[in-house]
């Protein structure tokens, strides 16, 4: 992004219209060269031979909104806010000739023209929710008086495009055109001159009064769709004030609002995510141009609900999927799983009948491994046994053609291994999908010690074609998500036993904002999943013992967890309810005697304390051994893969937020207070501490 491009913006007049070209790639975002130029071309068209002004963008897309690589830097003038006033203020009919996405600032822009011509195949939305921001433009302004508060809110708080179709149905575009654009808008501008059209001004527009039901309800929505954020109740005020106040005041109100925003926490750590995100798919070393290999075909060996979730994902993407059970039974019973899926789709409405239906004819099934010889990629999703899975992947190697790639979707086992159980170890990697893989975003691309450069460079790729998010992880027990896992709920289950309860450790990790809480998850997984893994490992390597005291209690005991009915929790048979049980506080309260432990009252910030500087321990001690390539790797993978909220950045950027000295107090105070073996700080947390370092310096250094 070239924020000082002189180029960025090129006017002209052609037969009396004035043309107002952004050309900004990738995306046109409104760096300071777009809007210096944006400003200095409706400045000259006020006095210059053209009849009306055409606003339109080169390249893949309309302005996709404000430079974000801008943001937290001193901002330079024109303001955006100011440069649209002045394009509505404009003397003559002002245009704007929309494709692609026409996002944020970049809608904004729009708006503050005096009609929108748009293709269909353009969407616009207002996406800065997801940046804990909101518009800052005038879009809480303008929206209320184009399209209704209801709709301007929805808009707002979804943060998500709409067609551009919806767009005309709001009022917010006003033309709706097949192909050839800007020949489409010089038509239409031709028009609106000889129908000698009013410079239509939003801010000059009334706004329908609401009643305020409608924001108590939008901000009764958002305890659920954005718990913790402050920028949806701020953008609600904004949009309050639109209804309340003539359109200067409101256009301030929503500068005072938004400028606090931008300059907090939250929207510092959605920032950094959305650059964490893009940089993941990014893997250090290896050449940018690298040829990939072709995947049309995919395989999916195991159609439990791993297997059969993954093979939504590339149908839903367009891939033609084989789905290879052991027997037909249970061929059908995974075939039925997937279609229970896609009627939950179409059900939320995420899917049309129609949709799901073609995605669905992708997906074919097999028990013969014959009809996996032309697969490009096959994914094995059996259950965790090593054992099994080296089997599959030598069956594969005899009938897989050569090229095609082979990739396991185990969530802890050695890669390393599985792929030395084949010829071809540089053709075989991880793909960790979560579940429900169908609808988890996250995908662990685990690089194996002789993975090919091209068969990691073709998986991510492909993470990104199938709508997942990839991460880069190297080969360790549990990679990088699960493995900071571990610590984790080891914190949670010491902090039960020694005084907590199941619903004070929920309670704290919850009201800090993960989605759900550690013991609640556990239930989710099932205990049996955790005793299972355990009873495999050697004793001495099953860590600390009172951190599975109580769920292995309750697994002997018959309570699984949700599976069951009964886990940590008692379950409703019908609604799946959770309540507290006494039985169980009666387990913890025995385990707890047998341990010797003295329990203790345990604060909500202690509960998080130490749940958190476990997994931010376990996370630089990833980073150290090169597991993960950076920190933001890190925090894309526990936001996008473990309910970690996003207006908190991920574990790394929490580290940096709260001070590697402090996080590094912190757990000499635990070493000294309760299991010293615990709490050995990772030397890299020493080594950062000691130079007055940032993680993130660490990592480009
Ligand atoms: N600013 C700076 N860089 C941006 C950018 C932006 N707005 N959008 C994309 N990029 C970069 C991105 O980092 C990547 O860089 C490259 O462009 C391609 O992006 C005042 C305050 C438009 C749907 O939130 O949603 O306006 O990695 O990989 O998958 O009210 O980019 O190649 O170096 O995502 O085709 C509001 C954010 C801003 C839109 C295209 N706008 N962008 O998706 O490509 S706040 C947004 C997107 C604002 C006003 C407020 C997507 C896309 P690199 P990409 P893509």
């Amino acid at each position: 992004m070239d924020t000082d491009n002189e180029n960025a913006v090129n006017y002209e007049i052609v037969d009396g219209i004035g043309v107002i070209t952004v050309n900004n790639p990738p995306v046109n975002a409104l760096s300071h060269a777009v809007r210096g130029g944006l400003q200095r071309a409706v400045a000259a068209a006020q006095t210059d031979a053209s009849k009306a002004l055409l606003i339109v963008c080169a390249g893949r897309t309309f302005i996709a909104g404000a430079d974000i690589s801008e943001f937290g830097k001193p901002m330079q003038e024109p303001f955006l806010p100011q440069l649209i006033n002045e394009i509505e203020a404009s003397g003559k009919l002002v245009v704007a000739a929309i494709h692609g996405t026409a996002l944020g600032g970049g809608f904004e822009v729009a708006l503050g023209c005096h009609y929108r011509i748009a293709l269909e195949t353009a969407r616009v939305g207002l996406p800065e929710i997801k940046l804990g921001l909101f518009p800052g433009a005038g879009g809480t302004q303008r929206v209320p008086r184009l399209a209704g508060v209801p709709a301007a809110i929805e808009l707002m708080a979804s943060g998500s495009p709409v067609s551009a179709v919806r767009a005309a149905e709001l009022g917010l575009v006003d033309r709706v055109v097949a192909d050839d654009l800007r020949a489409c808008a010089l038509a239409y501008i031709a028009e609106l001159l000889d129908a000698g059209a009013e410079l239509r001004r939003a801010s000059e527009l009334p706004v329908e009064p609401v009643n305020d039901e409608v924001f108590e309800q939008a901000a009764a929505q958002f305890d659920k769709r954005a718990r913790g954020q402050v920028a949806p109740h701020k953008m609600l005020e904004a949009v309050r004030a639109a209804v309340e106040l003539p359109f200067v005041e409101g256009l301030a109100k929503e500068r005072t609002l938004f400028t606090e925003l931008l300059t907090g926490s939250q929207a510092k750590a959605m920032r950094h995510l959305f650059f964490a995100e893009r940089e993941a798919a990014r893997i250090k070393g290896l050449a940018p141009d690298l040829q990939q290999r072709t995947i049309e075909r995919v395989g999916i060996i195991g159609g439990g609900t791993m297997g059969g979730g993954i093979a939504m994902s590339f149908a839903n993407a367009g891939f033609d999927v084989t789905l290879l059970e052991i027997n037909d039974e249970a061929l059908q019973r995974g075939l039925g799983i997937v279609d229970r899926n896609y009627a939950g789709s179409v059900k939320r409405g995420k899917l049309s009948e129609e949709e799901a239906s073609a995605c669905r004819d992708r997906i074919r099934g097999t028990t013969d491994y014959g009809d996996l010889a032309d697969a490009d990629l096959v994914i094995e999703a059996v259950f965790e046994d090593p054992e099994l899975k080296k089997n599959i992947f030598r069956q594969l190697d005899a009938v897989c053609k050569q090229g095609a790639i082979l990739a396991t979707n185990t969530s802890y086992q050695d890669v390393n291994a599985i792929a030395a159980a084949t010829n071809r170890p540089a053709d075989c990697l991880g793909m960790h999908f979560f579940s429900p893989a169908h609808i988890m975003k996250l995908l662990e691309v685990v690089r194996g010690d002789r993975t090919a450069d091209d068969v990691l460079a073709t998986v991510m790729a492909l993470g990104k074609k199938i709508r997942k998010v990839p991460v880069m992880s190297g080969v360790c027990y549990g990679f990088i998500g699960n493995r900071m896992l571990g610590p984790y709920f080891r914190e949670a289950q010491l902090c039960l036993i020694e005084g907590a309860t199941p619903e004070s450790v929920d309670a704290a990790i919850y009201d800090w904002g993960m989605a759900m809480g550690p013991i609640s998850v556990s239930d989710l997984a099932g205990l049996d999943v955790g005793y299972k893994a355990r009873q495999a490992l050697p004793a001495e390597q099953r860590g600390d013992a009172n951190a599975y005291r109580v769920p292995d209690a309750l697994v002997e005991a018959g309570r699984l967890g949700q599976k069951s009915g009964q886990g940590f929790y008692r379950y409703d048979p019908d609604t799946r309810q959770k309540t507290a049980d006494p039985e169980v506080q009666a387990i913890i309260e025995r385990e707890a005697a047998v341990a010797g432990i003295e329990r203790r009252a345990i604060s909500a910030a202690e509960i998080v304390d130490r749940t958190m500087f476990a997994m931010i321990n376990e996370g630089l001690r990833i980073l150290d051994e090169g597991i993960a390539q950076r920190p933001g790797d890190i925090d894309v993978v526990y936001v996008y893969g473990y309910g970690y909220p996003a207006w908190r950045g991920g574990p790394m950027h929490y580290a940096e937020e709260v001070g590697l000295d402090r996080v590094l107090e912190r757990i000499l105070e635990f070493g000294q207070t309760l299991a010293v073996d615990n709490w050995s700080p990772a030397p890299l947390l020493e080594k950062l501490v000691a130079e007055g370092r940032t993680i993130k310096e660490w990592s480009e250094s």
